[in-house]
C-alpha cells in the first residue's frame, strides 16, 4: 500500500487547489473537511469551505461550527439552494481574494441516484469555469463500518467522477479498515488519511506502514 500513500495533498499549494468531498450520507464527510481544514490552516495554506450541502439546514450549520471551530472562511446559501452555485461562488471567492484552499461539501444521499449524479456533474463543471483544471481533487469518504458495501461506493463514484483520493473514517472503533487492501489492489486510488475520532485533531495522515500495524495487532 506504499505507493498510495499521499502526503502531498496536505501540502502548500503554488495555486489554487479545489477539492470535492463526496461519499454516502454519514461517512463523515462534513467532520473530514473540518479536520482536513485545520491541517491546511496549519501548513499555511488560507483555506475557505464551500457548504454545498443545502439538502439539509442542519447541515450548513455542521459546516458553519466548523468553519469556526478551526478558523477558516465558508461561503454558504440557503436550505434548498443549488449546491453547484455555492460551489461556484467559493471558487469565484477563492481566485479573487488569493485562497489556497476550497472544500467543498456533498450531500451524497444516494436515495435518488441519477439526481446525485447530476448534481456532482454539475458542481464539477461550473468549478471548471473559473478554472478548467478544478475540482483538482475528488476525495472519496469511506466509513470503515460499512464493510464490503464500501467497494460498490467506489464503483458508483468513481463512474461519475474519477475518484482521486480516499479517506478512509471510524476507524477509532473495532473496525479495522480490511477492505482499504481489496481496494488498493482493485483500484490502485490513492488514500489520503484516516478518521480516528470526531474531534479536529482525529484525522492521521495515511501512512501504509502505520496502517499494516494498526492491522496486525492483536487486542
Ligand atoms: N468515531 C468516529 N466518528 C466519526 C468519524 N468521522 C465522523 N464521525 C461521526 O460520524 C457522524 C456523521 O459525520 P458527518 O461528518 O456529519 O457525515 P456526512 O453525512 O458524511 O457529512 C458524526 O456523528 C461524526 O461525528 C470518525 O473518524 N470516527
Ligand atoms: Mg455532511
Amino acid at each position: 500500500m506504499k505507493p498510495l500513500e499521499n502526503k502531498s495533498f496536505f501540502k502548500k499549494k503554488e495555486k489554487l487547489n479545489a477539492t470535492l468531498i463526496s461519499g454516502v450520507n454519514g461517512v463523515g464527510k462534513t467532520t473530514t473537511i473540518g479536520k482536513i481544514g485545520k491541517i491546511l490552516k496549519n501548513n499555511g495554506s488560507k483555506v475557505i469551505f464551500a457548504a454545498s450541502d443545502t439538502f439539509r439546514a442542519a447541515a450548513i450549520e455542521q459546516l458553519e461550527n466548523w468553519a469556526s471551530k478551526v478558523d477558516v472562511q465558508i461561503v454558504k446559501s440557503s436550505q434548498g439552494a443549488d449546491p453547484a452555485s455555492v460551489a461556484f461562488k467559493a471558487v469565484d471567492e477563492a481566485i479573487k481574494n488569493n485562497f489556497d484552499q476550497v472544500l467543498i461539501d456533498t450531500a451524497g444521499r444516494l436515495q435518488n441516484k441519477k439526481n446525485l449524479m447530476e448534481e456532482y456533474k454539475k458542481i464539477a463543471n461550473v468549478t471548471k469555469k473559473i478554472d478548467p483544471n478544478a475540482p483538482h481533487n475528488v476525495i472519496l469518504v469511506l466509513d470503515a463500518t460499512s464493510g464490503q458495501n464500501v467497494l460498490n461506493q467506489v464503483e458508483e463514484f468513481n463512474k461519475i467522477i474519477p475518484i482521486t483520493g480516499i479517506v478512509m473514517t471510524k476507524l477509532d472503533g473495532t473496525a479495522k479498515g480490511g477492505i482499504l487492501l481489496a481496494l488498493a489492489k482493485k483500484y490502485e486510488i490513492p488514500i489520503i488519511a484516516l478518521g480516528l475520532g470526531e474531534k479536529e485533531d482525529d484525522l492521521q495522515l495515511f501512512e501504509a506502514e502505520k496502517f499494516a500495524e494498526a492491522f496486525t495487532q492483536i487486542n
